[in-house]
């Protein structure tokens, strides 16, 4: 593991150089097995990301936001985590981290079908379901986890959310609220360069978002999101902070949204196509797979096989998942409130054509 850095440290912690070697004097962390894990889990992505954009243009998916490019950020991150104590509460860019937690493949497809029972999480996964409403995340993760030391529990919850959710006051909000109860919260803030069409200069005047820890109170680090190991090193310390009783920790993964917004989305016409090309060169799947590459673990062969396989495990998920009747227009109401009032009862009646 590095040595804790000072908060606000103007230049992003990276262990892994984009040629693929470690800096000197760096062990990794991560065992080859781990490693390979790891490896896995950032493919699964990209066949996620490729699967699901091909359904969602034949009608068969919703609108979907793709990690491409975010991968080692996310994968980095919930490799830090004990999945059987520790609890992830995502915004919706972060699919890989879900399925660490044993969110599965099938019930993603179902939430992007519409089907409310795609946010049930089976007893036992540590996961709050996706949430679209920017920063709602942050606080409830807070008040996660100081529960959970109600609780007498060690379990940490490591919270993600954009940079453009970095603006909402509840960001501020559960920042400030965690800070003063030393709740032992792992925020990450992916900056991938956009909320939307919004570029981060256009987000905040500050050179870093890292810096703000100091402001609440905690360590703050900034860290090359697109490097897997100095992804994984950080939030490693910041866990064990956090579970030693230590407080929160605020990590900004500085990496790049290769992609769309969303599904909904046209890029071109706002991402300056030079910058685009320049990005997609520092992909964290390449870096991961030149370091891999190195040390003998892959080659173009058992990439090839895994990727084959790692298709053939998204589309049965598919499968599983559309055979599925879908969910009638109830669904809407079922677990709004305990005690639905009249004119909710009222439109389901009108909904479902119950009468009423
Ligand atoms: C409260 C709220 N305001 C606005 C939106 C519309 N909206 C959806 S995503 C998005 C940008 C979010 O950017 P960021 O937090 O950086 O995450 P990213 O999509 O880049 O991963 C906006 C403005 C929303 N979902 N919720």
């Amino acid at each position: 593991m590095s040595a804790v850095r000072a908060t606000g440290s103007a230049e992003p912690l990276r262990l892994l150089a984009p040629d693929g070697t470690v800096a000197a004097g760096q062990a990794t962390a991560l065992d080859d097995a781990q490693l390979l894990d790891a490896w896995r889990a950032m493919l699964q992505s990209r066949a996620v990301d490729e699967r699901f954009f091909s359904l969602q243009r034949q009608g068969r998916l919703g609108t979907f936001s793709p990690v491409a490019g975010e991968e080692a950020a996310v994968v980095g991150s919930a490799w830090a985590l004990d999945p059987a104590r520790d609890w992830v509460v995502p915004q919706y860019r972060e699919l890989p981290a879900m399925l660490r937690q044993g969110y599965t493949l099938a019930r993603a497809v179902r939430y992007f079908r519409g089907d409310p029972a795609g946010n049930l999480m089976e007893p036992g996964v540590n996961l709050l379901p996706y949430q679209i409403s920017l920063a709602a995340q942050i606080p409830h993760a807070v008040g996660l986890a100081w529960g959970l030391r109600h609780q007498g529990s060690d379990g940490v919850v490591c919270v993600y959310f954009g940079d453009g959710a970095s603006s909402e006051g509840d960001a501020h909000e559960a920042l400030n609220l965690a800070g003063v109860r030393r709740a032992p919260v792992v925020f990450v803030l992916k900056n991938n360069g956009w909320a939307i069409s919004t570029p981060v200069r256009r987000q905040t005047a500050a050179a870093s978002f890292a810096a703000r820890a100091e402001g609440y109170g905690m360590p703050g680090e900034l860290v090359d999101g697109n490097d897997l190991l100095a992804m994984h090193d950080a939030c490693t310390r910041a866990v064990a902070r956090a579970r030693a009783g230590d407080g929160p920790t605020l990590i900004e993964a500085r990496t790049y949204r290769m992609g769309p917004h969303n599904t909904s989305d046209d890029p071109t016409r706002y991402v300056d196509a030079a910058e685009l090309e320049e990005r997609r060169a520092a992909d964290p799947v390449l870096r991961l797979r030149r370091h891999l590459t190195a040390r003998g673990l892959v080659d173009a062969a058992s990439e090839a096989e895994l990727t084959a396989r790692l298709k053939a495990e998204v589309d049965a998920a598919v499968a599983e998942a559309e055979a599925v009747p879908p969910p009638g227009p109830e669904a809407m109401f079922d677990h709004v409130y305990a005690d639905a009032p009249g004119r909710m009862l009222g439109q389901r009646a009108a909904a479902t054509g119950e009468g009423g």
